[in-house]
C-alpha cells in the first residue's frame, strides 16, 4: 500500500445506531443505511470484520485490515465503523448473558491485532506538538481498548501523551502530573463498580493543590455529563473523536481558564451540540 492509497475513501460511520436495531440486522438481512455510501466490495469486508470480531476469530482479524486499507478506508473509519458496531453487539450478547467472558476476551484480542496495525498509521498523521496529556484507566478496571483509541487519536492531533495504563491507583496520577505536567488529565472506567474511583482520584488532584493546573476529561460506557457533574471533572467525551475535540480547545481558545473553572465545563459541553 502506497502513502497516498490511504484514506482517500470517505465513508460515513458517525451514526447512532440503537443495539437492537444493530442485533436485527446482524442476524437478518444487513439492509441498514450503515455504510451506505461505500463501495459494496468495501462494505462486504467491512461486514466480514464486524463477524470476525462478534465471533472473536483473532487470528484472522488482520486479513481484513490490509485489503481495507488499501481500497482506501481510512484507519480512523475502520474504528469508528466495523469495529465499533462489532464490539458493541458482543458487549449486548455479554449482558444478556449470550456469550461469557472468554468469548468477550477473544473479541478483545481480535480489536487489539486490529489496533497494532492501525496504531502507526494514525500516529504518522501526528501534528506538531500542542500540548500533554495524561491518561489512565482507573483503578480496579482492566479495560484499556477505549482508551488506547483515545491516546492513539490524542496523539495523532499533536498532543504528547503519557498513557498510565490500566487499574492506576489516583497517587500514579498525582506522580505522573507533578513529572509531566500536562494541561489535560484523562480518566477511563469501563465498570459501574468501580468507576467511583474517577472521583477519588480527582479528589486527590484537589487535596495535592493540583486542580487549578489540569483540565480533566472523563469517558467510559458507563460515565455521562451528568456523572462528570457529579464529580466535578471538566467534560464528558463520548468518543475518542469529542475527547480530541474537547482536548484542544482546552488547550487552544480555553487555555487561559482554570481546570474546575465552571465557564470551562459550560464551554465544553456546548461543544456536545455543535
Ligand atoms: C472488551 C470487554 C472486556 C475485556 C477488556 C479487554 C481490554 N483489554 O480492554 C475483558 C474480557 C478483559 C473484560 C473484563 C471484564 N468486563 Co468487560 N467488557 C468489554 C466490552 C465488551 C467492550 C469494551 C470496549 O472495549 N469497547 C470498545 C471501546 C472502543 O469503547 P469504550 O471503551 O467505551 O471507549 C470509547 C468511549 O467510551 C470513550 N472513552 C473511553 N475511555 C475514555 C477515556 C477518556 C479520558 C476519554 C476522554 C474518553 C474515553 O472513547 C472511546 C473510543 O471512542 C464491554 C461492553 C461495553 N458496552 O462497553 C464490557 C463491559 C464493560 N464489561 C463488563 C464486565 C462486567 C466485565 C468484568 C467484571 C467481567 C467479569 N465477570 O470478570 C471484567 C472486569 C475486569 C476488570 N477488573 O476490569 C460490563 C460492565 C458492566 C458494569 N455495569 O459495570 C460491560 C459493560 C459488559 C456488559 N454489558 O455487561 N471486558
Amino acid at each position: 500500500m502506497t502513502d497516498d492509497q490511504q484514506g482517500k475513501l470517505e465513508i460515513e460511520t458517525d451514526m447512532e445506531f440503537d443495539l437492537e436495531d444493530l442485533k436485527k440486522d446482524l442476524e437478518t438481512t444487513r439492509k441498514t443505511d450503515r455504510w451506505s455510501d461505500a463501495p459494496a466490495d468495501v462494505k462486504d469486508i467491512f461486514h466480514q470484520l464486524e463477524w470476525n470480531i462478534i465471533e472473536g476469530e483473532f487470528h484472522e482479524t488482520t486479513s481484513f485490515i490490509n485489503p481495507l486499507l488499501e481500497a482506501g478506508v481510512q484507519a480512523r473509519t475502520l474504528i469508528s465503523g466495523p469495529m465499533s458496531t462489532g464490539i458493541a453487539e458482543v458487549g449486548r450478547r455479554f449482558k444478556m448473558d449470550e456469550y461469557f467472558l472468554p468469548e468477550v476476551m477473544m473479541s478483545a484480542k481480535c480489536m487489539q491485532s486490529a489496533l497494532v496495525i492501525i496504531k502507526p498509521l494514525i500516529i504518522a498523521e501526528k501534528a506538531a506538538s500542542v500540548g500533554t496529556c495524561v491518561i489512565g484507566t482507573i483503578q480496579g478496571d482492566l479495560h484499556d481498548i477505549g482508551k488506547n483509541i483515545v491516546s492513539m487519536m490524542l496523539e495523532a492531533a499533536g498532543f504528547d501523551v503519557i498513557d498510565l495504563g490500566v487499574s492506576t491507583p489516583p497517587e500514579d496520577f498525582i506522580a505522573a502530573i507533578r513529572e509531566h505536567k500536562p494541561q489535560i488529565v484523562g480518566f477511563s472506567a469501563l465498570l459501574t463498580t468501580t468507576m467511583n474511583m474517577q472521583g477519588e482520584t480527582l479528589k486527590l488532584i484537589i487535596a495535592e493543590g493540583l486542580r487549578d493546573d489540569v483540565k480533566v476529561l472523563v469517558g467510559g460506557a458507563p460515565i455521562s455529563q451528568v456523572w462528570a457533574d457529579k464529580i466535578g471533572a471538566d467534560a464528558y467525551c463520548a468518543d475518542a473523536l469529542i475527547a480530541v475535540e474537547k482536548a484542544k480547545a482546552c488547550v487552544g481558545e480555553h487555555k487561559d481558564l482554570l481546570g474546575g473553572a465552571p465557564e470551562l465545563r459550560d464551554h465544553l459541553l456546548a461543544m456536545d451540540s455543535q
